[in-house]
């Protein structure tokens, strides 16, 4: 990158050259961590708590700090829902409410988001929506009249989710329901939830991130960034250092909390819920020496029919829910997920290594659900990500402005959403659920395939998605899934009627 920073460099080139430059599949700064990396493929795969109600319907989390081994031999404080990273997995059935009361022991302010979930506004996680730092609570209610998918939650603290989240504010919640049940596909032991992210650290083991010193502190809401208040309730307040703005990657790639882990497997099929809920880094994500990926479910629920992949193109907060037969290797193999957009130690994600063979009942039908069919549009509207001149991230020309919102679609309709961009920005829409019907006015890719709540919209493209507006009126939002373009401003409201 030359003696340019990357963010002069954007600045004074833009995106166009920053494609050029061989970059268009790379969408943050790498930073690198302070500590001697570990051996890849050493530490065992853990697999998050599942977390137990309270009484049926009612759970209780605290977001806590903790301190936690990441990195062998060091420790790393956390911000954990239940003082862990990832957080405990809500193991959750469609049309079974719940309550989830979060307290917050932390110093800082959170608002949880469940990302994927059709959830009333109240309790859906808006970034000024805030539990106070010091014990303030909020119970969050999920109806979950929603298909069996896998969703995830984290925090969606206006202008500082990305560096919250990068601390450990983050978790993985499953829907089930009686159509899934019904088939024959792998569970238990054999059903994987993968939360993938990346990180870097110090060389004390804390987590590194690229904070400017001022958001150190608490309690700076007159702070701002580039001189742009432009209606933002609290002011805008850069939680990055402007370097990182187009996102910031680490170079150590955790799988559920852990550094290139490894997980013993049987010569038998996997059901493996791939997540990523990395601040910016996109993966595609390939086995090695080779197979493939059967898709059975994506970001909203199960696939009509299954779609096989030789790799999986996954950005910010995107889902695959694939199936993956192990009998296809020998007993003694060891099969690498790498992720082939990525060289140096972050190309590695884990590894399984086929310890013998097992009894498999399970299978993957041809046929595997009934998704909701489309509906013909009511209208189109148009959302251009783009960088501003001032070096802010918009949507449609404005820096997020709370209560402001930019479309009121109609509670019951659908309606084509034109997503158009200058860079990556995996745009996720809350509530409502979309299907991707062209990539550049052409077919989308085998992988936009099924119900989706965040699209990878790549730099320069234009994406056209049919969302429909079910579950509750009121006030959502999209955004960019980039969580450090999302913490400078790349968020809007839109408010179904
Ligand atoms: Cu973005």
């Amino acid at each position: 990158m030359s003696a340019l920073t990357r963010r002069g460099f954007l600045g004074v080139l833009g995106g166009t050259a920053l494609a050029a430059a061989g970059c268009a599949e790379i969408s943050g700064e790498l930073l690198r961590s302070r500590l001697a990396l570990p051996r890849p493929f050493t530490v065992p795969l853990p697999i998050p708590e599942v977390a137990r109600p309270v009484r049926p319907g009612r759970y209780e989390v605290t977001q806590r700090a903790a301190r936690i081994e990441i990195i062998p031999g060091t420790t790393t404080e956390v911000l954990g829902y239940g003082g862990t990273f990832p957080g405990p997995t809500f193991d959750l059935r469609r049309g079974s409410r719940v309550t989830v009361a979060v307290r917050n022991e932390l110093s800082v302010p959170t608002s949880t988001h469940l990302h994927g979930g059709v959830t009333p506004p109240g309790s859906d996680g808006y970034p000024t929506d805030l539990v106070a730092p010091g014990g303030g609570a909020k119970d969050y209610d999920y109806p979950l009249e929603q298909r069996a998918a896998t969703l995830w939650y984290h925090d969606h603290r206006m202008d500082f989710t990305a560096p919250q989240v990068w601390r450990g504010l983050a978790g993985m919640a499953l829907v089930r329901d009686d159509e899934e049940d019904a088939l024959p596909l792998p569970r238990g032991e054999r059903e994987l939830p993968l939360m993938i992210c990346d990180r870097a650290f110090e060389e004390d083991g804390s987590f590194r991130y690229p904070s400017p010193p001022e958001s150190g502190h608490t309690g700076h809401m007159n702070g701002h960034m580039n001189g742009h208040m432009n209606g933002h309730m609290n002011g805008h307040m850069a939680a990055v250092d402007g370097d990182y703005m187009e996102g910031v990657e680490g170079d150590v790639i955790l799988v559920n909390g852990a550094p290139w882990p490894v997980a013993e497997v049987t010569a038998t099929r996997y059901r493996l819920r791939l997540l990523n809920a990395s601040n910016a880094r996109r993966y595609r994500l390939r086995l090695a020496p080779g197979g493939r990926f059967t898709q059975i479910g994506s970001d909203s629920g199960l696939l009509a029919a299954p779609v096989a992949h030789d790799e999986l193109p996954i950005s910010p907060g995107e889902r695959y829910d694939v199936v993956v037969d192990f009998s296809a290797y020998p007993v003694g193999s060891a099969v690498t997920l790498v992720n082939t957009l990525a060289d140096g130690p972050a190309r590695n994600v884990m590894r399984f290594v086929v310890a013998r063979r097992a009894a498999d009942d399970t299978a993957v039908p041809a046929v595997l659900s009934r998704p909701p069919g489309r509906v013909a549009p009511v209208t189109t509207r148009r959302f251009d990500f783009r960088r501003s001149a001032e070096g802010v991230w918009t949507i449609n020309g404005h820096p997020y402005r709370p209560g402001v919102p930019l479309a009121r679609p109609r509670l019951g309709t659908a309606e084509v959403w034109r997503l158009s961009s200058d860079f990556h920005h995996p745009v996720h829409v809350h509530l409502a659920h979309f299907l991707v019907l062209a990539r550049n006015g052409r077919a989308p890719a085998a992988s936009d395939a099924g119900w989706k709540d965040t699209v990878d919209v790549r730099p320069y493209e234009v994406v056209d998605v049919l969302a429909r507006f079910d579950g509750y009126r009121g006030r959502y939002m999209l955004h960019c899934h980039n969580l450090e373009h999302e913490d400078m401003a790349m968020m809007a409201d839109f408010e179904v009627i």
